[in-house]
């Protein structure tokens, strides 16, 4: 099946000790990706390495522990740099995560430019961290959110984009890879669009980053976000991409240690970038743990994990579409990732509570996406999401588990 004879999918699940579990007397087979996924040796390692024999404090210390840590971290920060393709290492901000890098933007960048009359532009499959800082921002300066409306097969309606970007509008920002629904957004010809009248464009790579190759540059785009525990990396740890020129020109985040230059209570001088906005002792072990994850995803190849995916996406949904009562939520031409899918019979908490029962981990609710829910009339979904370890036989058990469900309810 697909690329998976080249593919050495055993020793990649050798990586991950997680995934030698029981659950419940089966073997896990863990579905729940899109959510977080599992990490292998070499992330533990690196995190475990760092603890072992050369933890200290970054940038604050000449002893040798604070110098070893530093160049680990800053190390980091260069292999997050050629990983995503950004022009210099310093437009690579390391955040809590995708959340706090949106809210970041909004507050540092939106809100100081917003005022009454001007429109921020989402779109409808928006995870609610994309969402609520933008209405966070509308009421603090009186800006407007708008919506870009989603089609019945979860694409956005590129006609009302287009239409509906203006000289009112100061800022889009869109998920290139929908959680609840799958859809691959036509990112680069939004961002084009945008720019052509000089409007900047933020991305919320959060499911894009574990499944394609992204360059900000070849993108162009104005941010790009994205989480580290969604690609086989700590938790706690993001990154915020800007460009040079637009992180300079927004004041920082937080105050505190090690953004600024200099101190006294009449003038406080900010640091450069990107330590202006880091401001404290950040997540060290987070960014080690990250740059170990881009390290083993770089070793396998993105454009080869894309395609073993791929081959997934396509089994499985051919698989799950021929169980009668089950609804598919997401049919975009472009999907990456993942399947959202109902039940008849079935409410999704309780396909999520079967399934665990047979070893099978998926996410069942709104996955953080209830405008999504809403415009698809649903409650909730179940959802299947998939990572570089996933088998095909595991398919095959989501979708046995998936049968035997539906004969309980039945
Ligand atoms: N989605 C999911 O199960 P954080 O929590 O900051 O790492 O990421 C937030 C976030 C933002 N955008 C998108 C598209 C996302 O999918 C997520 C996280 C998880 O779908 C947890 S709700």
């Amino acid at each position: 099946m697909t690329n998976s004879a080249q593919y050495n999918i055993k020793a990649i699940r050798n990586d991950f000790p997680i995934l030698g579990r029981e659950i419940f007397g089966k073997p896990l087979v863990y579905l729940d990706n899109g959510a977080s996924t599992q990490h292998p040796v070499q992330v533990i390692n690196a995190v475990k390495d760092l603890y072992e024999q050369n933890y200290s404090n970054v940038h604050r210390g000449v002893h040798t522990l604070s110098q070893e840590s530093s160049e680990l971290y800053d190390n980091a920060r260069v292999k997050v740099r050629g990983f995503i393709n950004a022009a210099c290492v310093h437009e690579v901000v390391f955040t809590s995560g995708t959340t706090e890098s949106i809210n970041l933007v909004a507050q540092s960048y939106a809100r100081p430019r917003l005022q009454e009359g001007d429109e921020i532009l989402i779109t409808h499959m928006e995870h609610h961290s994309n969402i609520v800082p933008w209405q966070m921002v509308c009421e603090q300066t009186g800006a407007t959110l708008k919506v870009i409306p989603i089609s019945d097969s979860g694409e956005l309606e590129m006609d009302q984009f287009h239409a509906m970007l203006s000289e009112k509008t100061k800022l889009v920002s869109v998920v290139q890879v929908s959680n609840a629904l799958g859809t691959v957004n036509p990112v680069k010809e939004i961002i084009d669009a945008a720019h052509a009248i000089d409007v900047p464009v933020m991305v919320d790579g959060a499911q894009a980053i574990p499944h394609m190759p992204v360059d900000v540059q070849a993108l162009d785009a104005d941010f790009y976000v994205f989480s580290g525990h969604k690609i086989y990396g700590p938790t706690g740890i993001g990154v915020l991409y800007g460009k040079e020129k637009l992180l300079n020109a927004m004041p920082p985040y937080q105050g505190g240690g090690d953004m600024i230059l200099s101190v006294s209570f009449e003038k406080t001088i900010y640091n450069q970038l990107p330590y202006k906005f880091e401001a404290g002792t950040p997540n060290i072990a987070g960014v080690v743990g990250l740059g170990a994850a881009i390290d083993y995803v770089n070793s396998i190849g993105l454009s080869t994990i894309a395609a073993h995916e791929h081959g997934l996406l396509m089994y499985a949904t051919s698989k799950l579409q021929a169980i009668d009562g089950l609804r598919i939520i997401g049919e975009a031409e472009q999907k990456a990732g993942l399947i959202s899918f109902v039940l008849d019979a079935v409410h999704p908490h309780d396909i999520g509570t079967m399934l665990d029962g047979e070893g099978v981990a998926v996410r069942a609710g709104h996955h953080c996406a209830q405008p999504v829910m809403e415009r698809f009339k649903v409650p909730a979904t179940a959802r299947a999401s998939f990572a570089m370890y996933n088998t095909f036989q595991e398919i095959d058990v989501l979708a046995e588990a998936i049968r035997k469900t539906i004969g309980m309810f039945s």
